[in-house]
């Protein structure tokens, strides 16, 4: 039975992979950090094996900020294959906590590769990278061979962590990928990315729990896919003959004004826009009521307009392809979205 280890259990990513891994089989350990109140929501219904019988999860206490602990957890699981997910993963908080966004994205990772090559130098290890390293991009679409320019200390911090895990592979020979993901949402989204915050709320919209969406920059495009199709693409990335660094996206551009828009239709809203910047609103059109207003507090100092990829390498060298595009993915959001906010009433 293959042994994995999970950084970032507990999030968004880390659910899907570990659903995936205990249904090939896996024996899936996870680090979780001590909270004072649970935040395993989105794995408890895998804890006790209830995915597949020969599958096994297993939890330990860590932190990507201490390295004896992650040291020791080497030691002691001693895994085939490392996915690196843990991080401080909001773009838009990282301007407000620099420092700790860098010592757990980048130095948590020089951490973790350390302890795996001291103690398990075989195991083959993924590193959540990012879309954000191309920041203000100079080409679209962004490849594998786009120069990085990133422009926020998230991404600063996550390009050391890209470096690094090059680095390790360079000398010492580790089985070391980078998975340069674009942004991918579920129904497991964090509340406070745009697409699950937009979704969460039209939904409240709609069964009269909430008045309005408070948005930031709505002209910000992305290319948007859907967790569980991008979570196959780490795993496929550690099954390969040789270690490499993948762009894995959907090659569609979307607006956070459009995600909007999709949103409130499948709630039978449609949505006229007014004004234009701070000033602009979207009205319902059937009841005459502002539903949408721009907040300043969501602006960032900066922002990255648009960042598109090209996924053209993951599909010739391993086979990925998304299944879940634009659409599919916001009808998948909203459906969970509104079944929850009707669970609620
Ligand atoms: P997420 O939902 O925010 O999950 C982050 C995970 O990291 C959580 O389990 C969190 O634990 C854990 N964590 C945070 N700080 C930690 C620390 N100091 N020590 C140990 N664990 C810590 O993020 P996600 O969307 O699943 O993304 C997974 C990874 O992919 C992240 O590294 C992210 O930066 C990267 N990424 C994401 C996307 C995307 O669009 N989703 C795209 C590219 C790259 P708690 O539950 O305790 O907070
Ligand atoms: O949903 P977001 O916070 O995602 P962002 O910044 O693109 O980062 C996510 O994807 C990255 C991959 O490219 C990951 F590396 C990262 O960990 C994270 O998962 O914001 C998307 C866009 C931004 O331009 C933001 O300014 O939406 C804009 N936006 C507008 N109003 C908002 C809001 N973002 C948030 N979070 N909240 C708003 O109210």
């Amino acid at each position: 039975m293959k042994r994995a280890l999970i950084t970032g259990i507990s999030g968004q990513d880390g659910s899907y992979l570990t659903e995936l891994l205990l249904a090939k089989g896996y024996e899936v350990h996870g680090i979780v950090r001590r909270t004072s109140s649970f935040s395993r929501g989105r794995i408890d219904p895998f804890y006790g094996a209830k995915v597949d019988p020969s599958g096994k999860l297993v939890l330990h206490y860590g932190d990507m900020g201490d390295e004896k602990n992650l040291r020791k957890l080497l030691e002691k699981v001693r895994p085939d294959e490392v996915y690196n997910l843990a991080s401080q993963s909001h773009v838009g908080i990282s301007f407000e906590m620099p420092e700790y966004s860098t010592d757990v994205n980048a130095l948590g990772t020089l951490r973790l590769l350390d302890a795996i090559n001291d103690y398990c130098p075989e195991a083959r290890c993924y590193q959540a990278s990012t879309s954000e390293l191309f920041g203000s991009a100079d080409e679209s679409p962004q490849t594998e061979q786009t120069r990085f320019r990133p422009n926020s200390p998230y991404a600063v911090a996550k390009l050391y962590a890209y470096w690094m895990t090059v680095n390790y592979r360079q000398t010492y020979g580790m089985y070391a990928c980078n998975g340069i993901l674009f942004n991918h949402e579920s129904p497991r989204r964090g509340e406070n990315f745009v697409t699950r915050k937009i979704t969460q709320t039209v939904a409240r919209i709609a069964a009269g729990e909430a008045d309005c969406l408070y948005i930031g920059n709505m002209d910000a495009q992305r290319d948007w896919g859907y967790a569980p199709d991008f979570v196959r693409a780490m795993w496929l990335m550690l099954q390969q003959e040789k270690a490499d660094d993948y762009v894995i996206a959907t090659g569609e551009l979307h607006s956070v004004r459009e995600f909007i828009a999709k949103s409130c239709a499948y709630v039978g809203m449609r949505i006229e826009w007014s004004g234009e910047g701070m000033t602009e609103c979207g009205i319902d059109a059937s009841s005459g009521k502002t539903v949408v207003q721009v907040d300043p507090k969501y602006y960032r100092p900066i922002d990255i307009d648009s960042v598109l990829g090209d996924a053209t390498k993951a599909e010739r060298e391993l086979g990925w392809k998304p299944e879940v595009k634009f659409d599919q993915l916001v009808e998948i959001m909203m459906e969970a979205d509104v079944a929850a906010t009707q669970k609620v009433q």
